[in-house]
This record gives structure tokens, sequence and C-alpha cells, in this order.
């Protein structure tokens, strides 16, 4: 197949990079034109047809998927680039989680970044979500959030690495996480589910519970550094902003304060809290805040009757909290009640300035079957709410649930459609920005039982994709998932600009360059061991297929840091640095330097080798450390 064919074949194919790369294909391609019609240029033009027609999901071998999808890789704390439509994974980024392949959680460089919990990594990762500006997504970086450990990290876009990890102070399991949509995303917004007390200090008991509270968390975006923090009544589950930069609204279930299960579910209603942005930004520099656990993170008081935040009484433990991509509502998934709450934007200003009820900021209350979760949006005014103890989804008309609550007589539910088996998330193509493009819609379906061999008594997850695209949702495709995505996003490739190697100026490395320079050495050009007392530093070059050392010598008991930079320019070839026998292996991305510290605690002839496949000879890509006694 030529680059002719392959374009006629896409959306509007923007890898030009990727023509570069087979440079040599592409001229004999545009040579190809003047030539008569083949039966495979018919047959692409073809497909291109299709394509347009039926939005199919077959992209075939070498064609490339027109979205990016980040997908949160739950308890296996991790981050998952899938291409979509196609739903191959293309990337795991390692994120909470220790990572073999890479050496996530073991090279000094991740280690700086884990900081503080760099001894932890386990990670239960929900929400990714992808910084946006006026309201689209920038393709500059995706959060995500640890519920285990109490911490956001944020990944960069350019090279598809961790670049920060927060442990969030005062509050406990962060869950629900979303960014500022407009202007742009000055903050990451999420949620602190868990009611602790205030201040945790081993002083309070578990009877009087009159301290615990929960808190909804900002969190500066550049700086990864929490501005402030709101506390409220309740325990804050799912979150979004709006389209203005004016408001964030949180989903908020447990209004009893219950400590038990019983205890937690005896209200009728429970609450979507709004917060003010512009009230909190004040409150913090007027100094109207407390402090707490020791540390200086500024905590505003939005409980019940706050001028800060305004709780919208909605039917109970409600879960997923979504805004329509117009701008329009904030809609509460009721969980417990087969209803959606949809809460109208524009009527916020009034509810803060007491002209209105709370309740009256609610315009309709569709019902849309059992268990309904989360909800994504086309961009013909359809939603789709997941139903999880119905094991479908609704697709339902919001103007038309408008109406209906105002007494007119329509049906608003348009179709439902069965997942396989008891949906969470949902997530449309764009569906969170305001480029919802109404395409597809993946459906994260919980269990997948008797749709894949069984694999033994854990099964995967079943991410499905189901094209929306026309008047009917079809069910596409059944992905199998490892534990376990909560929830995914999808990004066109357009925003996308990873790079192909690594700039030399990274700033991933920049720690490990400046420890070399102390040290006298250029890593781009030296090979040299440095000894330091008992620590030793052995810094080595790569280029395929040999390393800069073929053979060192250290002490017993000595602290070993290897530091490898990989000199190739080639796309993809990636080497690796392995010590055997001492639990260290590491990537080096072409262009990168990476380092790990181990102690020689063996003595004798230790082999070290390159553990990505890179060269023809790559077997033969290994050098000796000798340990003497
Ligand atoms: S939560 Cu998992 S299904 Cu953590 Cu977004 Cu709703
Ligand atoms: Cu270098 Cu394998």
């Amino acid at each position: 197949m030529n680059e002719d064919d392959k374009s006629s074949n896409s959306v509007e194919l923007q890898d030009e990079g990727r023509r570069k790369f087979f440079g040599k294909t592409a001229l004999l391609g545009a040579g190809a034109v003047v030539a008569p019609m083949t039966a495979a240029m018919f047959s692409s033009m073809a497909q291109a047809q299709r394509n347009k027609i039926e939005n199919s999901p077959h992209v075939g071998p070498g064609d490339l998927d027109e979205y990016y999808g980040f997908w949160s890789g739950g308890q296996s704390g991790e981050v998952r680039i899938l291409g979509v439509p196609s739903m191959r994974e293309l990337m795991r980024i390692p994120v909470f989680n220790m990572d073999s392949a890479t050496g996530w959680g073991l090279t000094n460089e991740s280690k700086r970044i884990k900081g503080e919990s760099a001894h932890i990594h386990t990670g239960d990762t929900h929400h990714p979500h992808m910084s946006m500006t006026d309201g689209r997504y920038n393709g500059k970086y995706v959060f995500i959030n640890d519920k285990a450990n109490t911490r956001v990290a944020r990944i960069r876009c350019d090279i598809m690495k961790t670049d920060k990890i927060l442990t969030v102070p005062n509050a406990h399991a962060i869950h629900g996480l979303r960014v500022q949509k407009v202007p742009y995303t000055k903050y990451v917004i999420c949620n602190g589910e868990y009611e602790i007390p205030m201040n945790n200090d081993g002083k309070a008991s578990l009877e009087d519970v009159s301290t615990y509270r929960s808190l909804f968390n900002v969190i500066d975006a550049e700086k990864m550094e929490v501005a402030f923090q709101v506390m409220v009544d309740g325990n804050l589950d799912n979150t979004d902003a709006d389209y203005d930069g004016k408001y964030f609204a949180s989903t908020c279930y447990n209004s009893e304060m219950g400590m038990t299960l019983g205890e937690m579910i005896t209200a009728e209603r429970d609450h979507v809290v709004v917060f003010s942005l512009a009230r909190c930004e004040a409150a913090v520099k007027a100094g109207n805040f407390k402090t707490y656990n020791g540390n200086d993170v500024p905590v505003l008081d939005g409980r019940k009757g706050s001028a800060l935040t305004r709780y919208i009484p909605v039917p109970k433990s409600p879960h997923g909290l979504n805004t329509s991509p117009n701008g329009e509502y904030f809609m509460a998934a009721g969980k417990l009640s087969p209803t959606v709450s949809i809460i109208s934007i524009k009527k916020l200003d009034d509810l803060f300035n007491d002209k209105i009820k709370p309740r009256d900021a609610i315009i309709a209350e569709p019902e849309v079957g059992l268990g309904p979760l989360h909800t994504a949006f086309d961009n013909k005014g359809n939603a789709y709410t997941t139903l999880f103890l119905d094991s479908q989804i609704a697709k339902w008309n919001v103007q038309d649930a408008i109406d209906a609550h105002n007494g007119k007589k329509v049906n608003y539910i348009r179709q439902k459609l069965d997942v396989h088996y008891q949906p969470g998330h949902n997530h449309t193509s764009l569906g969170e920005t305001r480029d919802a493009d109404g395409k597809w819609l993946v459906s994260l379906s919980k269990f997948s039982k008797d749709r894949f061999l069984p694999v033994g008594p854990l099964r995967p997850e079943n991410d499905q994709l189901i094209d929306i695209s026309g008047d009917e949702m079809k069910l596409v495709h059944d992905g199998p998932a490892f534990a376990e995505p909560h929830d995914c996003i999808m990004v066109h490739r357009s925003t996308m600009k990873p790079f192909k190697l690594w700039p030399r100026d990274d700033p991933f490395f920049a720690e490990t360059i400046a420890m070399a320079k102390k040290d006298g050495v250029d890593v781009y050009i030296d090979n040299k061991v440095i000894r330091d007392g008992k620590k030793v530093r052995v810094y080595m070059t790569s280029i395929a297929p040999i390393f800069g050392i073929t053979e060192f010598k250290v002490k017993l008991g000595d602290e070993v840091t290897v530091v490898v930079t990989n000199l190739d320019q080639v796309e993809d070839v990636t080497h690796g640095f392995c010590m055997t026998n001492h639990g260290v292996q590491m990537e080096i991305g072409p262009q990168a330097t990476a380092s790990i510290t181990f102690i020689a605690d063996k003595p004798g002839v230790q082999w070290y080798y390159c553990n990505w496949f890179c060269h023809a000879l790559h077997m033969e890509m290994r050098g000796r450390m000798l340990v003497q006694a």
C-alpha cells in the first residue's frame, strides 16, 4: 500500500512526521498518482466512503487511529494509551506503580518525581483528564488521581511520562478529579473522599466524629501544589468544572456523616456541592482560612451555610458529575435513584445571591433506568448514561427531558443498549470538551463474564466501543482490560505532539546531568568511573550495540550509581540497562540519560546487559562488573 492510499483512507492525516519517517515510500506514492487506478486504490476509496457513512472501527495494519485514548489503569496504578477506534493498547505509563520494563520507581529520576512517596509502589487510578485551553484539550498534561495513597500525578504529553506527583495533605483518598476548563487549566480540582478528623493527629476518637470532614482540593496545575482546600459536609465523590471559569461542582453522598453503610444511606437526599471559584480565591486572599496538621495549606470553611458553597439536594447517594459540552448543565447521576439531576449552570449566580432556593437550580430529573453512574454527551444534544444495575447505556435527549419535566408529553429516552456487563464510567470522543464530536462512546464495563476465554477466577473488565454517529448506538468492539479502567478520555490526534527523541536538555533528567557536571563528566561524550568514598558513579554512553564501558571494578558493599546516556539518534532505538542479580533494570530512550543506584552486595563477576532489543547484536550488548571482596 502506498502513501496516497493511506491518505484517502483517513479522516485528516496529520502524520507528516510519519511521511518523513517513510520518506522513500512517500516519494513512490507521489509517482503513483499518474499511474492507472489499481484494485487496491479502488478498495481503499470504497473503504473511505464506508468510513464516512458507518464510522468504521476498522483500522487496518499500518494505519493510524484517529484518537489517543488515555485510560486509567485502576488498581494497577498506571495510565494506558489506547488508539481509538482500534482499541489497540499503544503504551503504558507507569505512574504510582513500579514498572519492570522502564525502571519506573527504581531509577533515580523516577524516585525524584515520586518524592516523599517514592517508597510506595501501589496506586489506584480512576480519573485521567487532560489540561485545557478555552474548554478544549491542549495536549500538554494528563492528570490522574491515586485514591489508594491520596495523591495526584501529572503526565507530560510530549514525553508521555509522569513528571510530578503530589501527596495531598489534610485529605484522605483522592477520588473524583477534573480540570478547570476555562479560560485554561490553572487548577486541577479533586475530591478527598473519606472524612477524617481535622486535625488527624491521633487525638480524635472513633466515637466522636464531630470533627471528621472531607475536603475539596484545588491544585495549581503548573506548580503541582495545593492552592487551597475547602472543607465540606458529607463525602465528596465525583466533580467537574463549568465552561465559564466560575463554578466547580461535586457529588456528595453520606450527608448523614455516618461511619457505617447503614448509617450512610438513611437520608432520602444527599447533595451536589457547588463551589464559587471567585469567592474561594477572595477568601484565601483575605486570610479567611485555617490550617491543620502543621502544614500551611489554606483550608476554607465551605460547610452548609458558607458563602463559598451551595448544597443542592438531589436523590440519595449521587455518583457521576458531568458538565454538558454546551456549558449549560451539571448532571448528577442518581446511583441509588433511577434519575439524573440536571442543574442549570445559568441559575447558579442567582443561587449564590440567594435569589432562588437550591432545588430551583434543578430544571429536570429524568428517569433513565436502574443504577445510573456516569453521563457522557454527543454534539447533538443527547446524553448517554451508564446503568450499572440494568447493564445498559441509556441514550436520552436533554431538551426533551427538560420539556417533559415542564409537562410536555415527550419520550426523552432514545434507546437503551445492552452492555456487558455492569458499566461504571462511559466516555464519548471529546465529550468533556467544547469539541464533543458524537462519534464514539466507550462503556467501561466492570464485568466481562462470558465475553472472553476464561482465564481463571480473575477476569478482565470489558471496555466496549460503541458507534454513536448514527441515530442508533451500535456496539462494535469488545476490549478486554486489566484492572480496572474506571474512566478514559479520547483526544483527537491532531492535538498531540509527542517527541520522537528526547531533548538533550530535558528537565526529566536535568538533575542527573547536573550531578555528572559536578563530577566533571559530559554524559554525551565521557565514559568514566568516579569513586567518592564508598560511593561509585559509573557514567557510560550507549550506542547500538555497545555500552561505552564494558568492564569496571567496585568493592563489596559499595553504593553504585550507573548513569547511561543513549547516543542513538534513531527513532524507537531504546536501550536498557540491567545489572543481573541486583534487582535493577531500566529503559534509556534515544538521546535520554537515566540512572539507577544499587548496593554491590555480591562478590565476583556480575554481567550487565541491555534489556531492550535494539540491534542484531543486542545479545552481545553487555559488560562485566567485578565486585572485589
Ligand atoms: S468512579 Cu469508578 S465507576 Cu472512581 Cu469515577 Cu464511577
Ligand atoms: Cu541496546 Cu539492546
